[in-house]
């Protein structure tokens, strides 16, 4: 059988990361989209893929220029596409609504109409989220929730959504959406709560630090690991038909359990070094997201089986390590 020519947007990110190895590992040709920028800085930017990156194949372009993906689609012509690339920082979409609108929807739509045009044989993955459910009428969400999106990002998602379903029914592209919950891992970037957390621990316990400011603690979020979560997105790229899946893990915990766990498996009480800064809070918070995964269960076979307390510890234990902290020192300080 022919090699699968794979094509990753946002490559460099926590999942594409994650995904790479997977699809290489699979034995896919496996090419990625990187900003210009990225190449220039390769220790910084490419981080994540360094381990790698000798065996993928970059391309320069950009969400932004519909022509930088033609030419980079002309030159692969893809059997498979996953659509990561993303401003997916929900607190930067209310700075910069605008950015974030035109990057996550016009990017998405460039894609779609490119590969419609220049490989309509290709399989295409959008990387849609819980933030489309936001303030849900029902718990646990499912595929037929109705969204409710709080920010231009859980928007933008509902838009690059439709466009996904929309460009299926229209010109039947094999186009899959799936609606992953949170989810982290160690390649997490520091701007979101968990990795903020779990290095903040880290940065305490090597003496660098003396506090962690957080905004609301009480929000609940349906967290899993992204090394599972990319397992789910090529499955859905392998049904004979494409559709919609919910990807979660079935439990819901507060930011404040999350951090009540981190600090305690490095022997400290978060309520000695956590510090509420009402400026972290969201204009509209999302306050329960709580996924029911059922159909990607029954259809795609895919199961989590990385839990809550290991996801963090895994999380603790990288960051502590990065700050010269070992297993032992974290023992002893328990
Ligand atoms: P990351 O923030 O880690 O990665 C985002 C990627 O998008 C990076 O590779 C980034 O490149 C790239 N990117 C951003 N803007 C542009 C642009 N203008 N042009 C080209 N590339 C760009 O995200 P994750 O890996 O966590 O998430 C992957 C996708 O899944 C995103 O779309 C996210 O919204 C979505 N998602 C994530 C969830 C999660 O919990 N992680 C849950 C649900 C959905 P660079 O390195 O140059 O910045
Ligand atoms: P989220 O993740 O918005 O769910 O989006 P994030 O980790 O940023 O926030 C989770 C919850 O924690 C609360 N919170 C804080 N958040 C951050 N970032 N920093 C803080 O100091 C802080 N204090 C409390 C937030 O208010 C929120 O309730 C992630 C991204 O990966 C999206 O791209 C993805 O679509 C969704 O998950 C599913």
């Amino acid at each position: 059988m022919a090699v699968k020519r794979i094509l990753i947007t946002g490559i460099t990110g926590q999942d594409g990361s994650y995904l790479a190895e997977l699809l290489l590992a699979k034995g896919c040709e496996v090419h990625g989209i990187v900003r210009r920028v990225a190449l220039e800085d390769p220790e910084g930017r490419l981080s994540r893929i360094m381990p790698i990156r000798s065996r993928l194949k970059l391309h320069a372009a950009s969400l932004e220029s519909y022509a930088s993906l033609h030419q980079v689609v002309e030159k692969v012509v893809p059997d498979e596409c996953y659509h990561l690339a993303a401003q997916s920082f929900v607190t930067y979409s209310f700075d910069d609504e605008f950015s974030t609108l035109q990057t996550n929807i016009n990017g998405t739509h460039y894609l779609l109409a490119v590969l419609k045009n220049m490989a309509p044989h290709c399989r295409f993955y959008f990387a849609g989220s819980s933030e489309m459910f936001g303030n849900a009428e029902e718990a646990p969400q499912r595929e037929s929730t109705r969204f409710h999106p709080r920010s231009s990002y859980g928007i933008s998602k509902v838009a690059g959504f439709h466009l996904t379903r929309n460009y299926r029914e229209a010109y039947h592209l094999h186009a899959s959406s799936g609606i992953l919950f949170n989810h982290e891992s160690p390649r997490r970037g520091f701007e979101f709560v968990s990795r903020k957390i779990t290095a903040g621990v880290a940065r305490i316990l090597a003496g660098c630090a003396s506090e962690l400011r957080l905004g609301n603690l009480e929000a609940r979020r349906d967290w899993g690991h992204a090394r599972e979560y990319v397992e789910a997105m090529w499955l859905m790229l392998q049904q004979p038909e494409p559709g919609d899946y919910v990807v979660a893990t079935g439990e819901t915990h507060s930011v404040r359990e999350f951090a009540e766990l981190a600090f305690a498996y490095a022997g400290l009480d978060y309520r000695d070094y956590v510090v509420l800064d009402p400026d972290l809070h969201r204009p509209a918070e999302i306050n329960l997201l709580l996924g029911d995964a059922s159909r990607a269960r029954e259809v795609l076979g895919w199961t989590t089986r990385i839990g809550f307390e290991e996801l963090v510890r895994e999380m603790v234990m990288n960051d502590c390590r990065a700050h010269g902290i070992g297993e032992e020192a974290i023992r002893a300080a328990v």
